[in-house]
C-alpha cells in the first residue's frame, strides 16, 4: 500500500514536470499545447497567437473567445488563400475543435488576433490569456512571446534551412 502510494506520487510528479517543460494545459477533454504570441515592434497595433488544441472527447467543442490584459480585443481569425490573395477573416462563430481531433493555430492559418495592443510584446515575455470554449469552459494559459523565426523552428529542420534562405535574399 505504502509502496504503491510512493510510486504513484513519483509518477504524478514526473507527469507534472514533463507538462511544465512541454508547456501545455488540460481543460476537460481538451489539451492546449504550447500557446505562443508573436513578438512585436513598439507601437504595433496587433499580434498573432498560436497553439495546437487536441480534443480527446467524443463531442466537438469550439473556441469561442478570449481575453488578454495586454490587448483591447481578442478575436479568432482564419487566414486563407483566395486565388492569389491572402485573406484574413474573423470567425464569428468561433473555431471548431472536432471530436477526437486536433486543430493547429499557426502563422498563415487559424490564429488568435490580439488587437489594440497596450504594450510591445517582447521575445521571452509570458502573458496570461483566458481562452473560452463553448463546452469545456474557460481557462487561463500563458502565452510565450516568440519571434516568427523561432515559431517556425519548432516544426522541422527544413524550416530552419528555409529561414537561412530568406535571410540571404534579404541581404
Ligand atoms: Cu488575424
Amino acid at each position: 500500500m505504502n509502496r504503491f502510494a510512493i510510486t504513484l506520487s513519483a509518477a504524478l510528479l514526473g507527469l507534472s514536470m514533463t507538462s511544465a517543460l512541454a508547456h501545455d494545459y488540460k481543460l476537460g477533454d481538451l489539451v492546449i499545447d504550447h500557446p505562443v504570441a508573436r513578438a512585436t515592434l513598439p507601437d504595433a497595433p496587433v499580434s498573432g497567437g498560436y497553439m495546437t488544441i487536441h480534443n480527446s472527447g467524443a463531442e466537438a467543442d469550439r473556441l469561442v473567445s478570449g481575453e488578454a490584459a495586454f490587448a483591447g480585443r481578442v478575436e479568432i481569425h482564419e487566414m486563407s488563400m483566395e486565388g492569389e490573395v491572402m485573406k484574413m477573416r474573423q470567425l464569428a462563430e468561433g473555431l471548431e475543435i472536432p471530436a477526437g481531433g486536433d486543430v493547429e493555430l499557426k502563422p498563415g492559418g487559424y490564429h488568435i488576433m490580439f488587437i489594440d495592443l497596450e504594450q510591445q510584446l517582447a521575445e521571452g515575455d509570458k502573458y496570461p490569456v483566458t481562452l473560452v470554449f463553448e463546452k469545456a469552459g474557460s481557462l487561463e494559459v500563458e502565452f510565450y512571446v516568440e519571434t516568427l523565426q523561432k515559431m517556425q523552428g519548432h516544426d522541422t529542420m527544413d524550416h530552419g534551412t528555409m529561414d537561412h534562405g530568406t535571410t540571404s535574399h534579404g541581404g
